[in-house]
């Protein structure tokens, strides 16, 4: 494969954006190399500015569960451009959209849009300490929830990939007010949920842990999580950036049977534009101003654009048989892989819900963020570049999800499971295990 106009651009990037990349994950720092340029993106597929043509399993790392450039999605984008593009003032779009999305996910009686799950996320916590008044927030050590200060204790995603444990730059008093718990441990947050009584506001909590590698949620865990908190009065908040709209039509609320108090929302609802929410119960969420003293704005929130993009995309998945289709390619890929990683003698853990899962090159389980981390990442490196040089495009990090899309097709999933056995026999592979002896 060629890269020089990858190499080319990206040279550019770095003299005028950090790092060359808008976002860490992008930049490759946790498996090396330089990233190809994308220049489009179509169904299943990205091709790079080289012309090279990948299976894309980033999807933008969740929001395009239809695919590029999914014809719905683009053309109700360009009708609504031409209507005009941002107003500052109420569109139908945005009823319509948060109409789809209280329809679906039952725990949210009303939302507000927001333009990122950062933003979503953010202003859940600010609600939920103005609902409780109280200070302390509980999140769990590999879960991402966003870049806002109180948050990135701990957290996973980038800050995994990146070894970045409690970023700079946050006061101490910040992340004070934040307790990291290990996740699935319920155990763990019974003891400090006792030695902090009457001070916890909510526990926030991805549903299925996606930014530490996907870790499904304990059997038990997340209903733990529900009756601990209605008994300290505390609120439960679902962070279903990653697992909304993707794991199932209510999320992992729905699939799960757990109904959180606040959730937030993010990617699958705007199907690739700037989209996020927070919802939750009305007599909650009513404190938002103007209706109450809690304050969130935005100057972009529930846009013409993004709003027609996120309900071309809810509205296709509202399709009969759509998460059944998502289960069965997911499966495919996993079982695939499974044998793929047996066959070659890597050990490996591969963790799925639905179309969302993880190959850990790890012995397992991986139950938690002392467990992930115990992968070996060089070996994933290397299983990244593999699969690159072979028209497979993987998350580049360990510590991230793969996201299978309804444009992969069978012949997707078989190409990817060849390239998967590939890669594992080549001497690329065969170097690492010689240098984990
Ligand atoms: P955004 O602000 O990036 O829209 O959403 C933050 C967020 C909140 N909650 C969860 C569970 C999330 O996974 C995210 C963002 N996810 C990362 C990937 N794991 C986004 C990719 C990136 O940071 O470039």
């Amino acid at each position: 494969m060629r890269h020089t106009n990858s190499a080319r651009i990206f040279r550019a990037a770095k003299k005028v954006i950090p790092g060359g990349v808008n976002s860490p994950v992008r930049a490759f720092g946790a498996v090396g190399g330089t990233p190809p340029i994308i220049a489009r993106g179509h169904g299943a597929r990205v091709y790079d500015a080289d012309g090279n043509e990948y299976i894309d399993y980033v999807g933008s790392w969740g929001p395009l569960i239809l695919g590029h450039a999914h014809p719905a999605v683009v053309s109700a984008v360009t009708a609504a451009a031409k209507r005009g593009t941002s107003f500052g003032a109420p569109i139908e779009a945005e009823v319509r959209l948060a109409e789809l999305i209280t329809g679906a996910y039952s725990a949210a009686e009303k939302v507000r849009l927001v333009n990122s799950g950062t933003e979503a996320t953010m202003t859940a916590l600010r609600l939920a300490r103005a609902f409780t008044k109280r200070d302390v927030i509980v999140k769990f050590a590999g879960c991402y929830h966003g870049h806002s200060d109180c948050l990135l204790a701990k957290g996973g995603s980038g800050l995994m990939t990146l070894a970045i444990p409690s970023p700079p730059g946050v006061p101490k008093a910040f992340t004070a007010l934040t307790a990291v718990l290990p996740y699935n441990d319920l155990a763990a947050v019974e003891r400090f949920a006792k030695s902090r009584r009457g001070k916890i506001a909510a526990i926030i909590v991805e549903p299925v842990a996606a930014n530490m590698g996907v870790v499904p949620p304990a059997k038990g865990f997340l209903e733990g999580l529900r009756k601990l908190c209605d008994r300290m009065r505390a609120l439960l908040i679902f962070d279903e950036v990653i697992t909304g709209f993707r794991v199932a039509w209510g999320g992992a609320a729905g699939l799960y049977g757990v109904r959180p108090d606040l959730v937030a929302f993010g990617k699958v609802i705007g199907g690739g534009l700037p989209v996020g929410a927070y919802g939750g119960r009305a007599d909650i969420m009513d404190l938002m101003a103007p209706v109450g003293d809690v304050y969130q704005a935005g100057t972009l929130s529930g846009n013409p654009i993004a709003t027609a993009a996120g309900i071309a995309t809810i509205e296709a998945l509202e399709r009969r048989g759509t998460y059944a289709e998502l289960e069965r390619k997911g499966r495919a890929l996993e079982e695939g892989l499974r044998e793929a990683f047996a066959s070659a003698g890597v050990p490996a853990t591969l963790t799925r819900v639905g179309s969302l899962m993880t190959a850990f090159f790890a012995k397992g389980p991986v139950t938690d963020y002392a467990s992930a981390v115990k992968s070996d990442t060089k070996a994933y490196a290397r299983f990244f570049h593999g699969m690159l040089e072979r028209g497979i495009y993987l998350a580049p990090s360990q510590f991230e999800a793969a996201f299978v899309s309804l444009a992969h097709t069978n012949s997707d999933i078989e190409d990817t499971i060849v390239a998967a056995r590939e890669t594992l026999a080549s001497r690329r592979m065969k170097g690492a295990q010689h240098e984990r002896r």
